[in-house]
């Protein structure tokens, strides 16, 4: 009758790890806006890149141990100086490297170009321990404090253009879930564009230790479709943009 305990107990550690795994996320978000959908994109061409390098090469490890596996105490023949193999672990490599740079060179430049005419200015100062958020256009300013993260509006589908400063010292503007981070630094400005294809509420915060309540730092962006958006524009008295 008692066996079950007994039995359970081998399970622990089992038990334990799938606990502690469950809690876990696995590889990145998918990306909450048009860029980071793009980012998430290169993020899945490197994990299959490196997926299929690695299946080949524990594969080709496993086939040697296997094949020439130690059978007698005779040397088995050397060889050295095979050209074709040299020239082709090193040709590989290169051009597998090569076209992973291209990829990402053509994604960094679509996600931090400014062509798109811009529906929403927001100016973003980083200062400590808290941000705060301009829209110039529309006269509406929205400023963190301590233990009350902003929360700033933005209506869904628009570009929306950040000119991102620093106060006092360097700062961080991310959010994860865009998959995308900008240094905010003083006496620089810092312009970058995204636009949200769906209504969400994401969680950014600061990620630049920069001093002793950097974990304040947090700020929330939510977006909503733009009728929603105006009427919190005009309920914070602005407007006319
Ligand atoms: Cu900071």
């Amino acid at each position: 009758v008692n066996e079950a305990p007994g039995r359970l107990h081998r399970w622990w550690p089992a038990l334990a790890a799938l606990l502690v795994l469950g809690a876990c996320r696995f590889g990145a978000p998918p990306g909450a806006t048009e860029e980071g959908r793009d980012i998430a994109a290169l993020y899945r061409l490197f994990g299959l890149v490196a997926l299929g390098v690695g299946v080949i090469t524990y594969g080709l490890i496993l086939w040697a141990v296997f094949r020439y596996r130690r059978r007698s105490d005779a040397l088995p023949e050397q060889t050295r100086y095979h050209v074709p193999t040299e020239v082709a672990y090193t040709v590989i490599p290169v051009l597998i490297v090569l076209a992973l740079f291209a990829f990402t060179y053509r994604t960094d430049r679509r996600v931090t170009s400014l062509d798109s005419r811009p529906s929403v200015v927001l100016d973003v100062e980083a200062f400590q321990w808290q941000w705060r958020f301009t829209y110039r256009e529309l006269g509406v300013e929205v400023v963190g404090g301590p233990d009350r993260p902003p929360t700033v509006v933005l209506p869904v589908g628009e570009p929306v253009r950040v000119n991102l400063r620093a106060v006092d010292v360097i700062h961080a503007f991310y959010v994860p879930e865009f998959l995308f981070k900008r240094d905010a630094i003083p006496g620089l400005v810092n312009r970058f564009e995204f636009t949200i294809p769906r209504p969400g509420r994401f969680r950014g915060a600061c990620a630049e230790f920069c001093g002793l309540d950097h974990d304040e730092m947090v700020f929330f962006i939510e977006a909503v479709p733009r009728g929603d958006f105006d009427r919190w524009v005009a309920e914070r008295g602005g407007g006319g943009g």
